[in-house]
């Protein structure tokens, strides 16, 4: 029967707009912030319930629902052939401290609406439609971003590194999954790691985190690459002492130290000689951090990307080399200069942004292609299975901070192509 190939009408799809936003709203209540911010941190008690209230949506839409070692949650629509590799889609729910409500969160609730709507409209897949709930894409407790995803992708580096990876307050990875339910009786996690071919596609709808689509009045953008993100931890050391009773010459300032390699991270991101290339320093910690105690220890964490990999790496590069010539400069100790991860680019799969284009056709949505800045799941989910990405405009383009904001009109949109584009892969 699987040569009758439905012609999926896709003006027969029905989103529920109203019930999707108040399940983003009532999503945003599991939060270790006040209204209008969200922080909802790996493993926490907030991030639990909030686990829960999404594989509560994905029972009630008939998905079936397993977990893995870290977390990573499935919830599977059986299609007609399901012996097939399936149709993944997903993003995450983990939000930063005091960011917004829809960052990941459009890409988890607006698929299980995206299957409601394919339910409701008699659509019946040929492969399978999973949707995944990636464990944390964000780097907030451990440090590793996409933790989640880069397991399913096959990190066999990640697995050795989470057998001694500790939170800022020396919790243990493997504690605080088990604290969480997850990573029962096994410190092997490589368990995680996805079957090869078990997706014939993945797709993640998410918001631009960007200006452009709503400067330039467009619905639906098609992403092509995501920027290769890279991070690196830096700690500085000198003899501290008074701020008053130590002269100049005899100061070793950790604090200054880190000031002029946060500046030196600038100079070069902006001699990269590209506008593609960023750079900030998103953590700067002294220590002891009193206001008349010279510095005797600095910690930072630098956060530095471009879509060109080499270019990227040169800056990190020249960043090592202005660390070495401060200590030396200033006779402070360089004592931690660790580049966490330096990862590449990816290309999204040619046969998925041509469904997405003929989809936005088939809705008389505008729509482009464009590179995403940000990273995603989908960046490592790329490693495993042709991958593309949806995106929808967001107010001004604010994301990780509380004035993130995304229309239902827009919202809409972007689950209507999600829909028409899952059933396009289904089929094919
Ligand atoms: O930082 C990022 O690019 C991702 O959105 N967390
Ligand atoms: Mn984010
Ligand atoms: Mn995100
Ligand atoms: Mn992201």
């Amino acid at each position: 029967h699987h040569s009758v190939i439905q012609n999926f009408a896709s003006s027969s799809l029905s989103v529920d707009t109203e019930s999707l936003q108040n399940q983003i709203d009532e999503l945003a209540t599991f939060s270790d912030t006040p209204a209008p911010s969200v922080t909802r941190i790996l493993y926490t008690e907030k991030d639990v319930l909030a686990r829960r209230y999404i594989k509560n949506l994905m029972g009630i839409s008939g998905l079936s629902v397993r977990e893995d070692a870290v977390g990573n949650i499935f919830g599977r629509w059986d299609g007609y052939e399901p012996n097939l590799p399936a149709v993944a889609t997903g993003s995450h729910i983990d939000a930063i401290p005091y960011s917004g409500k829809y960052d990941g969160v459009v890409g988890v609730l607006g698929a299980i609406e995206a299957i409601n709507s394919l339910r409701r409209s008699g659509f019946k897949p040929r492969r399978s439609l999973e949707i995944i709930l990636f464990t944390s894409e964000e780097p907030t407790r451990f440090g590793i971003s996409c933790l989640g995803s880069r397991l399913l992708a096959g990190s066999k580096v990640l697995v050795k590194a989470l057998q001694t990876t500790v939170d800022g307050q020396n919790r243990s990875f493997l504690d605080a999954a088990r604290a969480a339910g997850y990573a029962k009786d096994q410190d092997d996690l490589s368990s995680v790691f996805l079957r090869k071919g078990s997706y014939s596609a993945f797709v993640e709808l998410h918001i631009e985190q960007g200006p452009i689509l709503e400067e330039e009045g467009i619905s639906i953008g098609i992403v092509t690459a995501i920027a290769a993100p890279a991070s690196i931890k830096v700690e500085f050391e000198g003899n501290g002492g008074h701020a008053g009773a130590v002269l100049m010459p005899n100061r070793n300032d950790a604090g200054l130290a880190a000031a002029e390699l946060a500046l030196a991270v600038e100079k070069h991101v902006l001699e990269s000689g590209s506008i593609d290339t960023v750079g900030t320093v998103g953590i700067l910690e002294l220590h002891p951090g009193a206001i008349n105690s010279i510095p005797s220890k600095s910690h930072l964490e630098i956060d530095t990307r471009d879509i060109d990999e080499q270019r990227r790496n040169n800056v990190i590069e020249k960043i090592y080399q202005s660390a070495i010539k401060i200590e030396k400069d200033r006779g402070v100790r360089l004592s931690e200069f660790k580049i966490v991860n330096q990862d590449p680019p990816a290309l999204s799969d040619k046969s998925i942004t041509e469904a997405m284009e003929a989809a936005s056709k088939e809705l008389n949505l505008p729509h482009k292609l464009m590179i995403s800045r940000a990273y995603h799941d989908s960046l490592f989910m790329a490693r495993v299975s042709p991958m593309g990405m949806i995106f929808i405009p967001c107010y001004k383009g604010y994301s990780h901070k509380p004035e993130e904001y995304a229309s239902h009109q827009d919202i809409t949109n972007g689950v209507k192509v999600l829909a028409v584009t899952l059933a396009k892969l289904s089929l094919n």
